[in-house]
């Protein structure tokens, strides 16, 4: 077989063949005009390119690679990786690009245990950007991921912005190679290579929208996501909202206990048990049977004793007449006791007006604050996009009541004031029956942006609550100091 040398050479004449490199003048993903487009999706048409391509991938990889695991970034790199799953017989992995609205919410499809080696496989690399959302993803499993192999390195800051990350990577070839061997095959002109060479001079892409949180995650521009939460009580317009961030950054815990039991004898002893180790209690009173008052003034004393607060998950969701009267009358009288209840944004701005005239019945004006709940964890939820924009506009409004959004993703929640609440958390991602979905604490701390998380059957079901609860508190803390900077 001739030398690798020859062979790359051979390839990229190919790839020119078949159009997957071409030139011109293309808008990239990353906004810049470039005079070289690289299209690799068209090897799937042609099975001998293909192949060779693979085959010399993994004859350039293999002398120098320990791994048990071959993944490929979607979409472009899979049938690669696929071949030299197949050739080298290595197990592959898929990640999936959608992180919504599936089954089991599982983003790495493939058998794995934690510690496993894995190397990535990508077809051309720009910004490096989507070998890092590969890269975060895997680590967030806990796969070790030993290194990237890529067909074509652009040559625009990727292996510079891969390396800041300490994320390895080598490449078949580069886009000076490539057009050094164009340039001596005569496929093209000396003023082609001339603009592809000042392009490359004037076309460096910095990524600043990623920063080193131990596992990778991206935050964009989000300054919540940085942030401590001493310096963003400083910036809480919500009394509830200052108070909740000073108590977890003093208690170290961002766990709250979702205490989803039916007596009151069950949620008094987690509340005395688990006190400790949470930030928060939350229950739903209209499931408790034997509700009274004696309950409410006993669990306020735990959680007085304990610097915790509790919030009612009432999701009031009528006109602000009807959530008033809710909220402060009936038999469970809810804001005499809950420091917090959640809300559904989707009666407006009325049911705020409403829940916050009924605190100024109350005497002593106690502080009280609310979650607005934009988007849920449950399977199929109707909460959309445009949903979620037109529920985040209330917050301006009511920003002394609003403490915090209940939500699923790192990017709705802005304010570093803001509190994000995110349910559906369990030791490993799934779900139940009912179509909750279940994330990892690392992953809706570091990839969803959750600031509390909340924990039910989760502790509650377990052998042994306590030992979750300290488990749960641990890694929840621990995601967010990595995440803090
Ligand atoms: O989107 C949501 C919002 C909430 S408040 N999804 C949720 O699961 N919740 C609540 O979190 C739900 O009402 C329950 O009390 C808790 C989740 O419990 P787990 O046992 O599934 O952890």
């Amino acid at each position: 077989m001739p030398a690798l040398e020859e062979r790359i050479k051979s390839l990229v004449i190919k790839l020119h063949e078949i159009d997957a490199l071409k030139f011109g003048d293309y808008k990239m993903k990353v906004g810049i005009n470039s005079p070289v487009y690289f299209d690799l999706r068209v090897i799937v048409s042609h099975p001998a390119v293909m192949r060779m391509l693979a085959e010399l991938m993994w004859d350039f990889t293999k002398s120098d690679v320990e791994c048990q695991h071959i993944c490929g970034v979607p979409y472009t790199a899979l049938p690669i990786a696929s071949i030299i799953s197949v050739t080298a017989n290595i197990p592959m992995l898929i990640r999936r690009k959608e992180t919504k609205d599936y089954g089991t919410r599982k983003l790495i499809e493939g058998k794995f245990n934690k510690g496993d080696k894995c190397i990535i496989i990508e077809d051309v690399v720009t910004s490096g950007s989507s070998i890092l959302e590969t890269y975060r993803d895997l680590c967030n499993e806990g796969l070790d991921v030993t290194e990237t192999i890529v067909v074509v390195d652009r040559e625009q800051g990727g292996l510079h912005n891969l390396a800041k990350y300490g994320v390895k990577m080598r490449s078949l070839c580069t886009l000076s190679k490539i057009m050094d061997v164009l340039c001596e095959a005569g496929r093209v002109d000396s003023s082609t290579v001339q603009r592809v060479k000042d392009y490359l001079a004037s076309s460096q892409v910095n990524l600043k929208n990623y920063i080193d949180v131990g596992v990778k995650t991206e935050v964009s521009s989000n300054r919540r996501l940085t942030m401590n939460f001493v310096q963003r009580a400083a910036e809480a317009k919500s009394p509830l909202s200052s108070r909740l961030l000073h108590l977890m950054s003093k208690k170290r815990t961002n766990l709250c206990l979702s205490a989803d039991e039916t007596t009151v004898k069950e949620i008094l002893n987690l509340a005395t048990t688990l006190g400790p180790y949470i930030c928060m209690l939350k229950i739903h009173s209209d499931i408790i049977e034997d509700f009274s008052p004696e309950f409410t003034e006993k669990l306020v004393d735990i959680s007085n004793n304990n610097d915790f607060l509790i919030m009612e998950d009432r999701k009031f969701a009528d006109i602000g007449h009807i959530a008033s009267m809710q909220y402060s009358r009936g038999y469970h009288r809810i804001s005499s006791w809950a420091d917090l209840v959640t809300v559904h944004p989707i009666p407006g701005d009325g049911i705020l007006d409403g829940l916050k005239s009924a605190i100024l019945d109350i005497p002593n004006k106690p502080i009280r604050g609310c979650f607005l709940v934009v988007e849920m964890s449950s399977k199929g939820n109707l909460c959309s996009p445009e949903y979620i924009k037109g529920a985040l506009k209330l917050v301006s409004a009511h920003e002394d009541f609003v403490s915090g959004i209940v939500c699923q993703s790192s990017t709705t929640v802005t304010l570093p004031g803001l509190i994000q609440l995110t349910p559906g958390v369990q030791l490993v991602a799934g779900g139940d029956k009912l179509g909750q979905q279940y994330n990892s604490p690392e992953h809706v701390m570091l990839s969803l942006g959750a600031d509390v998380a909340v924990v039910g059957r989760g502790i509650t079901k377990a052998k042994d609550p306590t030992q979750a609860a300290v488990e749960y508190r641990d890694r929840l803390w621990a995601a967010y100091e990595k995440r803090i900077i």
